[in-house]
Protein backbone atom coordinates (compact mmCIF):
# COMPACT_ATOMS: atom_id res chain seq x y z
CA UNK A 1 0.00 0.00 0.00
CA UNK A 2 1.46 3.22 -0.52
CA UNK A 3 1.40 5.92 2.03
CA UNK A 4 2.58 9.85 1.86
CA UNK A 5 6.61 9.49 3.03
CA UNK A 6 6.14 11.00 6.14
CA UNK A 7 4.24 7.89 7.59
CA UNK A 8 7.80 5.60 7.56
CA UNK A 9 9.52 7.81 8.52
CA UNK A 10 11.22 9.22 12.18
CA UNK A 11 11.90 12.73 13.40
CA UNK A 12 14.50 14.09 15.33
CA UNK A 13 13.87 17.33 17.34
CA UNK A 14 17.11 19.61 17.74
CA UNK A 15 17.19 22.27 20.61
CA UNK A 16 19.14 24.63 18.77
CA UNK A 17 20.35 26.20 21.97
CA UNK A 18 21.27 23.28 23.37
CA UNK A 19 22.77 21.15 20.60
CA UNK A 20 25.80 21.84 19.55
CA UNK A 21 28.50 25.38 19.43
CA UNK A 22 30.84 25.89 17.32
CA UNK A 23 31.67 29.45 17.98
CA UNK A 24 32.23 29.22 22.00
CA UNK A 25 29.20 31.58 22.64
CA UNK A 26 28.12 28.85 25.16
CA UNK A 27 24.95 28.47 23.11
CA UNK A 28 24.09 26.18 20.32
CA UNK A 29 24.32 27.45 16.66
CA UNK A 30 23.12 26.23 12.81
CA UNK A 31 26.63 25.32 11.86
CA UNK A 32 27.04 23.05 15.06
CA UNK A 33 23.97 21.31 13.53
CA UNK A 34 25.42 20.83 9.91
CA UNK A 35 28.31 19.48 11.82
CA UNK A 36 25.85 16.40 13.55
CA UNK A 37 24.14 15.61 9.83
CA UNK A 38 26.00 12.81 9.70
CA UNK A 39 25.31 11.48 13.19
CA UNK A 40 22.05 11.92 12.64
CA UNK A 41 22.04 9.69 9.22
CA UNK A 42 23.46 6.63 11.56
CA UNK A 43 20.91 6.75 13.79
CA UNK A 44 18.88 6.81 10.31
CA UNK A 45 16.48 9.42 11.36
CA UNK A 46 14.49 11.09 8.30
CA UNK A 47 13.33 14.45 9.21
CA UNK A 48 14.95 17.06 11.54
CA UNK A 49 12.55 19.39 13.69
CA UNK A 50 13.90 22.26 15.11
CA UNK A 51 12.68 24.58 17.34
CA UNK A 52 12.67 27.92 16.73
CA UNK A 53 15.85 29.82 15.29
CA UNK A 54 14.31 33.24 14.06
CA UNK A 55 15.32 36.48 15.73
CA UNK A 56 13.86 36.86 19.56
CA UNK A 57 14.63 38.33 22.53
CA UNK A 58 14.80 34.79 24.31
CA UNK A 59 12.18 34.94 27.36
CA UNK A 60 10.92 31.78 26.51
CA UNK A 61 14.26 30.50 23.93
CA UNK A 62 12.81 31.91 20.90
CA UNK A 63 8.94 30.73 21.00
CA UNK A 64 9.28 35.01 21.47
CA UNK A 65 8.98 36.02 17.86
CA UNK A 66 10.76 39.21 16.96
CA UNK A 67 11.26 39.00 13.47
CA UNK A 68 10.13 36.08 11.39
CA UNK A 69 12.45 36.67 8.63
CA UNK A 70 15.35 36.89 10.47
CA UNK A 71 17.71 34.30 12.80
CA UNK A 72 18.88 35.22 16.01
CA UNK A 73 22.50 36.19 16.02
CA UNK A 74 23.95 33.75 18.28
CA UNK A 75 22.63 31.10 15.98
CA UNK A 76 23.91 32.17 12.57
CA UNK A 77 23.17 34.22 9.54
CA UNK A 78 20.79 33.13 6.76
CA UNK A 79 23.57 31.87 4.64
CA UNK A 80 24.06 29.41 7.28
CA UNK A 81 20.77 28.42 7.26
CA UNK A 82 20.64 28.16 3.52
CA UNK A 83 23.60 25.66 3.73
CA UNK A 84 21.98 23.84 6.62
CA UNK A 85 19.01 23.00 3.64
CA UNK A 86 21.75 22.38 1.56
CA UNK A 87 23.70 20.11 3.33
CA UNK A 88 20.22 18.27 4.75
CA UNK A 89 19.08 17.40 1.73
CA UNK A 90 22.18 16.47 -0.26
CA UNK A 91 22.10 13.62 2.70
CA UNK A 92 18.28 13.65 1.86
CA UNK A 93 17.25 14.22 5.53
CA UNK A 94 14.36 16.89 5.48
CA UNK A 95 14.32 20.12 7.47
CA UNK A 96 11.22 21.44 9.35
CA UNK A 97 10.98 24.52 11.07
CA UNK A 98 8.64 25.54 14.24
CA UNK A 99 5.99 27.98 13.73
CA UNK A 100 4.76 30.57 16.35
CA UNK A 101 2.26 31.86 15.47
CA UNK A 102 -0.34 32.14 18.30
CA UNK A 103 1.58 34.51 19.40
CA UNK A 104 4.77 37.06 18.88
CA UNK A 105 6.86 38.99 20.93
CA UNK A 106 5.97 42.31 22.59
CA UNK A 107 9.20 43.46 20.96
CA UNK A 108 7.96 41.98 17.08
CA UNK A 109 7.52 45.35 14.74
CA UNK A 110 3.74 44.83 14.60
CA UNK A 111 3.17 44.74 18.41
CA UNK A 112 5.27 47.89 18.65
CA UNK A 113 2.81 49.64 16.40
CA UNK A 114 -0.15 47.53 17.62
CA UNK A 115 0.36 49.12 21.37
CA UNK A 116 1.66 52.69 19.94
CA UNK A 117 -2.32 54.10 19.63
CA UNK A 118 -5.82 52.62 18.83
CA UNK A 119 -5.82 53.81 15.99
CA UNK A 120 -2.75 52.73 14.38
CA UNK A 121 -3.13 50.22 11.60
CA UNK A 122 -1.60 47.28 13.29
CA UNK A 123 -4.11 47.72 16.62
CA UNK A 124 -5.83 45.20 15.39
CA UNK A 125 -3.21 42.59 14.63
CA UNK A 126 -3.40 41.81 18.69
CA UNK A 127 -6.16 41.11 21.05
CA UNK A 128 -7.08 44.34 23.18
CA UNK A 129 -9.59 44.55 25.44
CA UNK A 130 -11.15 47.91 27.90
CA UNK A 131 -10.82 46.18 31.75
CA UNK A 132 -13.97 45.73 34.03
CA UNK A 133 -13.78 47.66 36.89
CA UNK A 134 -10.35 48.33 36.95
CA UNK A 135 -9.65 44.49 36.26
CA UNK A 136 -8.38 42.74 33.32
CA UNK A 137 -11.44 41.81 30.94
CA UNK A 138 -11.48 38.12 31.76
CA UNK A 139 -10.41 35.84 35.02
CA UNK A 140 -8.27 33.69 32.18
CA UNK A 141 -5.14 32.40 33.70
CA UNK A 142 -1.33 32.39 32.15
CA UNK A 143 -0.05 29.26 31.41
CA UNK A 144 3.07 30.38 32.92
CA UNK A 145 1.10 32.18 35.91
CA UNK A 146 -0.58 35.04 36.68
CA UNK A 147 -3.94 36.90 34.81
CA UNK A 148 -3.70 36.24 30.87
CA UNK A 149 -4.36 40.08 30.63
CA UNK A 150 -1.51 42.43 30.71
CA UNK A 151 -2.91 46.28 31.27
CA UNK A 152 -0.76 48.52 29.12
CA UNK A 153 -1.07 52.51 30.01
CA UNK A 154 -0.28 53.94 26.77
CA UNK A 155 -3.54 53.54 25.43
CA UNK A 156 -5.72 52.49 29.01
CA UNK A 157 -6.19 48.74 27.72
CA UNK A 158 -5.40 45.18 28.27
CA UNK A 159 -4.31 42.90 25.57
CA UNK A 160 -4.39 39.27 25.59
CA UNK A 161 -1.65 36.55 26.44
CA UNK A 162 -1.83 33.03 27.24
CA UNK A 163 1.97 32.58 27.57
CA UNK A 164 4.19 35.13 29.09
CA UNK A 165 3.65 38.70 29.29
CA UNK A 166 6.10 38.82 26.75
CA UNK A 167 4.23 36.69 24.45
CA UNK A 168 1.24 38.80 23.26
CA UNK A 169 -1.50 36.74 21.54
CA UNK A 170 -2.09 37.22 17.42
CA UNK A 171 -5.99 38.39 16.63
CA UNK A 172 -6.39 36.14 13.87
CA UNK A 173 -9.80 36.74 13.15
CA UNK A 174 -7.93 39.66 11.35
CA UNK A 175 -7.67 38.47 7.72
CA UNK A 176 -4.15 40.90 8.01
CA UNK A 177 -2.76 38.45 10.33
CA UNK A 178 -3.52 35.55 8.22
CA UNK A 179 -2.36 36.80 5.22
CA UNK A 180 0.69 37.96 6.37
CA UNK A 181 1.26 34.66 8.62
CA UNK A 182 0.90 32.04 5.38
CA UNK A 183 3.21 35.04 3.14
CA UNK A 184 6.20 33.92 6.16
CA UNK A 185 5.55 29.90 5.93
CA UNK A 186 5.97 30.90 2.03
CA UNK A 187 9.15 32.23 2.66
CA UNK A 188 10.11 29.52 4.37
CA UNK A 189 9.15 26.91 1.79
CA UNK A 190 10.42 28.78 -1.04
CA UNK A 191 13.93 28.70 0.97
CA UNK A 192 13.47 24.95 1.01
CA UNK A 193 12.02 23.26 4.68
CA UNK A 194 10.07 20.74 4.15
CA UNK A 195 7.41 21.73 6.75
CA UNK A 196 6.30 22.77 10.03
CA UNK A 197 5.63 22.31 13.22
CA UNK A 198 3.12 24.52 14.61
CA UNK A 199 3.57 25.32 18.02
CA UNK A 200 -0.09 25.29 20.39
CA UNK A 201 -2.14 25.72 16.69
CA UNK A 202 -4.99 24.64 18.33
CA UNK A 203 -5.10 27.94 20.37
CA UNK A 204 -5.53 30.53 17.85
CA UNK A 205 -9.24 30.54 17.33
CA UNK A 206 -10.41 32.63 20.71
CA UNK A 207 -14.55 32.57 21.63
CA UNK A 208 -14.95 36.00 20.42
CA UNK A 209 -17.59 36.52 23.41
CA UNK A 210 -14.54 36.95 25.52
CA UNK A 211 -16.41 35.15 28.86
CA UNK A 212 -15.05 34.75 32.21
CA UNK A 213 -14.70 31.38 33.57
CA UNK A 214 -16.52 29.75 35.87
CA UNK A 215 -14.08 27.44 37.39
CA UNK A 216 -15.33 24.47 37.01
CA UNK A 217 -12.24 22.98 36.21
CA UNK A 218 -9.76 25.42 38.24
CA UNK A 219 -9.99 29.11 39.02
CA UNK A 220 -10.03 31.05 36.04
CA UNK A 221 -8.75 28.05 33.63
CA UNK A 222 -10.22 29.70 30.30
CA UNK A 223 -9.20 26.50 28.07
CA UNK A 224 -12.69 25.93 27.14
CA UNK A 225 -12.68 29.32 25.48
CA UNK A 226 -9.55 28.94 23.49
CA UNK A 227 -8.77 25.38 22.85
CA UNK A 228 -9.69 23.50 19.66
CA UNK A 229 -11.68 27.01 19.25
CA UNK A 230 -14.90 27.94 17.43
CA UNK A 231 -12.94 28.60 13.65
CA UNK A 232 -10.11 26.41 13.89
CA UNK A 233 -10.81 23.94 10.91
CA UNK A 234 -11.39 26.84 9.31
CA UNK A 235 -8.10 28.67 9.60
CA UNK A 236 -6.06 25.44 9.38
CA UNK A 237 -8.02 24.33 6.04
CA UNK A 238 -7.33 28.10 4.81
CA UNK A 239 -3.53 27.64 6.11
CA UNK A 240 -3.35 24.04 4.13
CA UNK A 241 -5.10 25.90 0.66
CA UNK A 242 -2.55 29.23 0.90
CA UNK A 243 0.48 27.16 2.14
CA UNK A 244 0.60 23.17 1.96
CA UNK A 245 -1.38 22.18 -0.62
CA UNK A 246 0.80 20.28 -3.18
CA UNK A 247 4.32 20.79 -1.48
CA UNK A 248 4.89 17.19 -0.09
CA UNK A 249 5.58 18.73 3.20
CA UNK A 250 5.16 17.32 6.91
CA UNK A 251 3.53 19.31 9.15
CA UNK A 252 2.10 18.42 12.51
CA UNK A 253 -0.14 20.74 15.24
CA UNK A 254 1.22 20.86 18.37
CA UNK A 255 -2.34 20.26 20.54
CA UNK A 256 -2.90 22.02 23.69
CA UNK A 257 -5.63 20.39 25.86
CA UNK A 258 -7.36 18.66 22.77
CA UNK A 259 -9.54 15.64 22.15
CA UNK A 260 -9.13 12.40 19.92
CA UNK A 261 -12.62 13.84 18.48
CA UNK A 262 -10.76 17.11 17.23
CA UNK A 263 -7.87 15.85 15.77
CA UNK A 264 -8.84 13.05 13.63
CA UNK A 265 -10.57 16.20 12.20
CA UNK A 266 -7.24 17.96 12.18
CA UNK A 267 -5.34 14.93 10.45
CA UNK A 268 -7.59 13.46 8.21
CA UNK A 269 -6.32 13.12 5.02
CA UNK A 270 -9.31 14.64 2.92
CA UNK A 271 -10.24 17.44 5.15
CA UNK A 272 -6.42 19.57 4.03
CA UNK A 273 -5.72 20.67 7.51
CA UNK A 274 -2.47 19.13 9.21
CA UNK A 275 -0.06 15.53 8.64
CA UNK A 276 -0.52 14.82 12.55
CA UNK A 277 -0.50 16.38 15.99
CA UNK A 278 1.12 16.10 19.26
CA UNK A 279 -1.23 15.77 21.82
CA UNK A 280 -0.32 15.15 26.11
CA UNK A 281 -2.58 13.23 27.64
CA UNK A 282 -0.04 10.53 28.41
CA UNK A 283 2.39 13.22 30.38
CA UNK A 284 -0.20 14.14 32.41
CA UNK A 285 -0.69 11.02 34.89
CA UNK A 286 1.70 12.00 37.10
CA UNK A 287 -0.13 14.92 37.42
CA UNK A 288 -2.77 14.31 40.52
CA UNK A 289 -5.85 16.30 39.93
CA UNK A 290 -4.49 17.75 37.07
CA UNK A 291 -1.63 19.42 38.87
CA UNK A 292 1.71 19.68 37.88
CA UNK A 293 3.89 21.38 40.58
CA UNK A 294 3.72 18.42 43.14
CA UNK A 295 5.64 15.14 42.78
CA UNK A 296 3.91 11.67 42.41
CA UNK A 297 4.58 8.14 40.58
CA UNK A 298 3.13 7.86 37.40
CA UNK A 299 -0.56 6.09 37.20
CA UNK A 300 0.40 3.07 35.00
CA UNK A 301 -2.20 2.07 34.49
CA UNK A 302 -4.05 5.09 33.15
CA UNK A 303 -1.04 6.28 31.00
CA UNK A 304 -1.64 2.61 29.01
CA UNK A 305 -5.56 3.25 28.70
CA UNK A 306 -4.72 6.86 27.13
CA UNK A 307 -1.91 5.51 24.51
CA UNK A 308 -4.44 3.07 24.22
CA UNK A 309 -7.79 5.05 23.42
CA UNK A 310 -5.58 7.33 21.12
CA UNK A 311 -3.71 4.18 19.12
CA UNK A 312 -7.62 2.97 18.25
CA UNK A 313 -9.42 6.34 18.42
CA UNK A 314 -7.50 7.73 15.55
CA UNK A 315 -6.57 4.74 13.18
CA UNK A 316 -10.47 4.31 13.77
CA UNK A 317 -11.19 7.79 12.45
CA UNK A 318 -8.34 8.01 9.87
CA UNK A 319 -6.45 10.13 11.37
CA UNK A 320 -2.91 9.74 12.30
CA UNK A 321 -0.53 10.63 15.61
CA UNK A 322 2.52 11.83 16.49
CA UNK A 323 4.52 9.61 19.14
CA UNK A 324 6.53 10.88 21.34
CA UNK A 325 7.52 10.92 24.94
CA UNK A 326 10.40 13.48 25.31
CA UNK A 327 10.16 17.07 23.88
CA UNK A 328 11.87 20.64 24.98
CA UNK A 329 8.96 21.07 27.43
CA UNK A 330 8.73 17.61 28.99
CA UNK A 331 11.40 16.01 31.75
CA UNK A 332 13.84 12.81 30.44
CA UNK A 333 11.67 10.33 30.15
CA UNK A 334 14.05 7.58 31.59
CA UNK A 335 14.40 9.71 34.64
CA UNK A 336 10.20 9.61 34.68
CA UNK A 337 9.07 6.59 34.31
CA UNK A 338 12.33 4.53 33.67
CA UNK A 339 15.03 4.22 36.33
CA UNK A 340 17.71 6.58 35.78
CA UNK A 341 20.19 4.77 38.12
CA UNK A 342 20.20 0.97 38.02
CA UNK A 343 18.56 0.04 34.84
CA UNK A 344 19.55 3.06 33.24
CA UNK A 345 19.99 1.46 29.78
CA UNK A 346 16.84 -1.56 30.30
CA UNK A 347 14.41 1.01 30.82
CA UNK A 348 15.42 3.71 28.36
CA UNK A 349 15.61 0.74 25.53
CA UNK A 350 11.69 -0.69 26.53
CA UNK A 351 10.59 3.06 26.67
CA UNK A 352 11.27 3.48 23.22
CA UNK A 353 10.11 0.09 22.24
CA UNK A 354 7.09 0.65 24.01
CA UNK A 355 6.21 3.83 21.85
CA UNK A 356 7.87 2.64 18.68
CA UNK A 357 5.97 -0.47 17.67
CA UNK A 358 2.93 1.77 17.58
CA UNK A 359 1.07 3.59 14.67
CA UNK A 360 1.95 6.95 14.07
CA UNK A 361 5.44 8.85 13.06
CA UNK A 362 7.79 8.42 16.10
CA UNK A 363 9.92 11.85 17.08
CA UNK A 364 12.80 11.72 19.26
CA UNK A 365 14.39 14.67 21.08
CA UNK A 366 17.94 14.98 21.12
CA UNK A 367 19.65 12.95 23.94
CA UNK A 368 16.90 10.72 24.11
CA UNK A 369 18.84 8.00 21.96
CA UNK A 370 21.33 7.98 24.12
CA UNK A 371 18.92 8.14 27.44
CA UNK A 372 19.99 11.40 28.50
CA UNK A 373 18.93 12.15 32.26
CA UNK A 374 17.07 14.61 34.38
CA UNK A 375 20.21 16.85 35.70
CA UNK A 376 18.96 17.05 39.01
CA UNK A 377 19.72 21.15 39.56
CA UNK A 378 20.37 21.66 43.61
CA UNK A 379 19.83 25.45 43.46
CA UNK A 380 17.39 27.98 41.18
CA UNK A 381 20.18 29.80 40.06
CA UNK A 382 20.72 26.90 37.99
CA UNK A 383 17.31 27.17 35.71
CA UNK A 384 16.47 29.34 33.25
CA UNK A 385 13.28 28.53 32.00
CA UNK A 386 10.32 31.27 32.35
CA UNK A 387 7.94 28.80 33.64
CA UNK A 388 10.09 27.47 35.88
CA UNK A 389 11.15 30.62 37.53
CA UNK A 390 7.70 32.03 37.45
CA UNK A 391 6.13 29.37 39.41
CA UNK A 392 9.41 29.23 41.76
CA UNK A 393 8.58 32.75 42.70
CA UNK A 394 5.06 32.75 42.92
CA UNK A 395 5.10 29.49 44.95
CA UNK A 396 7.94 30.98 47.35
CA UNK A 397 5.04 34.20 48.09
CA UNK A 398 2.47 32.17 49.11
CA UNK A 399 5.03 30.53 51.31
CA UNK A 400 6.04 27.15 50.09
CA UNK A 401 9.89 26.49 51.10
CA UNK A 402 12.17 26.42 48.52
CA UNK A 403 13.66 22.84 49.15
CA UNK A 404 10.27 21.65 48.52
CA UNK A 405 10.27 23.47 45.43
CA UNK A 406 13.31 22.79 43.73
CA UNK A 407 12.69 19.24 44.93
CA UNK A 408 9.18 19.73 42.63
CA UNK A 409 12.05 21.42 39.93
CA UNK A 410 14.20 18.71 39.81
CA UNK A 411 11.55 16.66 38.46
CA UNK A 412 9.34 18.43 36.81
CA UNK A 413 11.04 21.65 35.21
CA UNK A 414 11.31 21.74 31.34
CA UNK A 415 14.94 22.80 32.12
CA UNK A 416 15.15 19.12 32.62
CA UNK A 417 15.48 18.21 28.91
CA UNK A 418 17.53 21.64 27.61
CA UNK A 419 20.76 20.56 29.42
CA UNK A 420 23.75 20.32 26.48
CA UNK A 421 23.73 17.66 24.62
CA UNK A 422 26.02 15.18 25.80
CA UNK A 423 28.78 14.41 22.70
CA UNK A 424 31.58 12.98 24.25
CA UNK A 425 33.92 13.24 28.12
CA UNK A 426 35.80 16.18 27.24
CA UNK A 427 34.99 19.53 29.07
CA UNK A 428 31.35 20.67 28.61
CA UNK A 429 30.65 17.08 27.02
CA UNK A 430 31.87 18.89 24.09
CA UNK A 431 28.89 20.90 23.32
CA UNK A 432 31.21 24.10 23.56
CA UNK A 433 34.66 25.82 24.67
CA UNK A 434 32.81 28.71 26.33
CA UNK A 435 30.93 28.71 29.45
CA UNK A 436 27.39 26.75 28.55
CA UNK A 437 24.03 29.06 28.83
CA UNK A 438 23.16 26.06 31.52
CA UNK A 439 24.75 23.69 33.32
CA UNK A 440 25.07 20.31 32.43
CA UNK A 441 24.21 16.83 33.67
CA UNK A 442 27.39 15.70 35.67
CA UNK A 443 26.66 12.16 34.48
CA UNK A 444 28.21 12.93 30.80
CA UNK A 445 31.64 10.64 31.02
CA UNK A 446 29.03 8.08 31.36
CA UNK A 447 26.09 9.09 29.12
CA UNK A 448 27.49 10.53 25.89
CA UNK A 449 27.60 10.16 22.15
CA UNK A 450 31.11 9.11 21.76
CA UNK A 451 30.59 6.30 24.53
CA UNK A 452 27.41 5.19 22.67
CA UNK A 453 28.89 4.80 19.36
CA UNK A 454 31.39 2.45 20.91
CA UNK A 455 29.22 0.09 22.44
CA UNK A 456 26.87 -2.41 19.93
CA UNK A 457 24.65 -2.91 23.56
CA UNK A 458 24.09 0.86 23.40
CA UNK A 459 21.01 2.75 23.68
CA UNK A 460 21.61 4.51 20.24
CA UNK A 461 22.07 0.99 18.72
CA UNK A 462 18.56 0.24 19.81
CA UNK A 463 17.02 3.29 18.25
CA UNK A 464 18.42 2.60 15.19
CA UNK A 465 17.21 -0.38 14.90
CA UNK A 466 13.57 0.43 15.78
CA UNK A 467 13.95 3.03 12.87
CA UNK A 468 15.12 0.14 10.86
CA UNK A 469 12.14 -1.99 11.70
CA UNK A 470 9.72 0.85 11.03
CA UNK A 471 10.68 0.47 7.13
CA UNK A 472 10.74 -3.10 7.04
CA UNK A 473 7.47 -3.73 8.21
CA UNK A 474 4.47 -2.55 6.91
CA UNK A 475 2.52 -3.94 10.33
CA UNK A 476 4.48 -1.36 12.49
CA UNK A 477 2.84 1.12 9.90
CA UNK A 478 -0.85 -0.15 9.20
CA UNK A 479 -1.38 -2.55 11.70
CA UNK A 480 -4.60 -2.44 13.87
CA UNK A 481 -3.68 -1.96 17.69
CA UNK A 482 -5.08 -3.69 20.56
CA UNK A 483 -3.97 -3.46 24.04
CA UNK A 484 -3.67 -6.79 26.01
CA UNK A 485 -3.65 -7.13 29.58
CA UNK A 486 -5.17 -3.50 30.39
CA UNK A 487 -5.11 -4.20 34.26
CA UNK A 488 -1.55 -5.93 34.26
CA UNK A 489 -0.07 -3.25 37.05
CA UNK A 490 3.66 -4.18 35.07
CA UNK A 491 3.32 -4.94 31.57
CA UNK A 492 2.30 -2.28 28.87
CA UNK A 493 1.51 -5.54 26.06
CA UNK A 494 0.02 -4.99 22.90
CA UNK A 495 -0.97 -6.68 19.97
CA UNK A 496 -0.82 -5.07 16.07
CA UNK A 497 -2.46 -6.93 13.52
CA UNK A 498 -2.36 -6.83 9.82
CA UNK A 499 -3.28 -9.86 7.16
CA UNK A 500 -1.76 -12.66 8.52
CA UNK A 501 1.19 -11.08 10.97
CA UNK A 502 1.08 -9.92 14.00
CA UNK A 503 3.35 -7.91 16.88
CA UNK A 504 3.02 -9.00 20.12
CA UNK A 505 5.08 -6.33 21.88
CA UNK A 506 5.84 -6.75 26.00
CA UNK A 507 7.03 -4.22 27.98
CA UNK A 508 7.85 -4.33 31.75
CA UNK A 509 7.37 -1.14 33.41
CA UNK A 510 9.13 -2.04 36.66
CA UNK A 511 12.32 -3.50 38.62
CA UNK A 512 10.18 -6.98 39.52
CA UNK A 513 9.99 -9.81 37.02
CA UNK A 514 6.89 -10.98 36.08
CA UNK A 515 5.84 -14.37 34.34
CA UNK A 516 3.74 -14.33 31.10
CA UNK A 517 2.88 -16.77 28.45
CA UNK A 518 2.32 -15.52 25.05
CA UNK A 519 0.06 -18.54 23.92
CA UNK A 520 -2.31 -17.32 26.33
CA UNK A 521 -1.58 -14.00 25.79
CA UNK A 522 -2.66 -13.79 22.11
CA UNK A 523 -5.04 -16.80 22.21
CA UNK A 524 -4.84 -17.34 18.93
CA UNK A 525 -2.70 -19.79 16.56
CA UNK A 526 0.68 -19.06 14.86
CA UNK A 527 3.11 -21.15 12.86
CA UNK A 528 6.12 -19.43 13.80
CA UNK A 529 7.11 -16.18 16.82
CA UNK A 530 10.41 -14.52 16.10
CA UNK A 531 11.79 -12.13 18.48
CA UNK A 532 12.03 -9.19 16.30
CA UNK A 533 13.99 -7.03 19.17
CA UNK A 534 14.96 -7.26 22.85
CA UNK A 535 16.67 -4.77 25.34
CA UNK A 536 18.04 -7.86 26.95
CA UNK A 537 21.43 -9.44 25.19
CA UNK A 538 20.37 -12.91 26.01
CA UNK A 539 17.25 -12.52 24.60
CA UNK A 540 17.16 -12.84 20.98
CA UNK A 541 15.99 -15.98 20.12
CA UNK A 542 14.38 -17.61 23.40
CA UNK A 543 11.14 -19.10 23.62
CA UNK A 544 7.96 -18.05 23.77
CA UNK A 545 6.65 -18.24 27.27
CA UNK A 546 8.70 -17.02 30.44
CA UNK A 547 9.71 -13.85 32.30
CA UNK A 548 10.07 -10.67 32.09
CA UNK A 549 13.16 -9.35 33.58
CA UNK A 550 13.64 -6.01 34.82
CA UNK A 551 12.27 -3.54 32.66
CA UNK A 552 12.54 -6.12 30.17
CA UNK A 553 10.97 -5.71 27.29
CA UNK A 554 10.18 -8.28 23.96
CA UNK A 555 8.41 -7.92 20.34
CA UNK A 556 7.55 -10.66 18.77
CA UNK A 557 6.16 -11.26 15.10
CA UNK A 558 4.66 -14.03 14.71
CA UNK A 559 2.70 -15.84 11.01
O1 LIG B 1 4.29 24.70 24.42
C1 LIG B 1 2.94 24.73 24.67
C2 LIG B 1 2.47 24.13 25.91
O2 LIG B 1 1.29 24.27 26.22
C3 LIG B 1 3.35 23.37 26.80
O3 LIG B 1 3.83 22.18 26.50
C4 LIG B 1 3.96 24.22 27.82
O4 LIG B 1 5.33 24.06 27.88
C5 LIG B 1 3.31 23.79 29.10
O5 LIG B 1 1.98 24.15 29.06
C6 LIG B 1 3.94 24.43 30.26
O6 LIG B 1 3.44 23.80 31.39
C7 LIG B 1 4.76 25.40 23.33
C8 LIG B 1 6.26 25.28 23.25
O7 LIG B 1 6.60 23.95 23.02
C9 LIG B 1 6.85 25.84 24.51
O8 LIG B 1 8.23 25.67 24.57
C10 LIG B 1 6.49 27.30 24.56
O9 LIG B 1 6.89 27.86 25.76
C11 LIG B 1 4.98 27.53 24.42
O10 LIG B 1 4.41 26.76 23.36
C12 LIG B 1 4.69 28.97 24.09
O11 LIG B 1 5.11 29.26 22.79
Amino acid sequence: MTQPWWRKSVVYQIYPKSFNDTTGTGVGDVNGIIEKLDYLKELGVDVVWLTPIYDSPQNDNGYDIRDYYKIFEPYGTMEDVERLLAEAHNRDLKIIFDIVVNHTSTEHEWFKQSASSKDNRYRDFYIWKDGKNNQPPTNWQSKFGGNAWQYDETTDQYYLHLFDTTQADLNWENEEVRDAVYEMMNFWIDKGVDGFRLDVINLISKDQNFPDDDGSVSPGDGRKFYTDGPKIHQYLHEMHQRVFKGKNLLTVGEMSSTSIDACIKYTKPEREELDMTFNFHHLKVDYPNGEKWTTAPFDFLELKKILSDWQVGMNKGGGWNALFWCNHDQPRIVSRFGDDQNYHQESAKMLATTIHFMQGTPYIYQGEEIGMTNPKFKSIDQYRDVESLNMYNMKREEGIDSDTLLKILSEKSRDNSRTPMQWNSDVNAGFTKGTPWIDLADNYQDINVEQALKDPNSIFYHYQKLIQLRKEYDIITLGDYQLILPDDQAIFAYIREYNNERLVVLNNFYADTVDYDLTKLINTDYNQAEVLISNYSDQIGQAESGKLRPYESVVYYLT
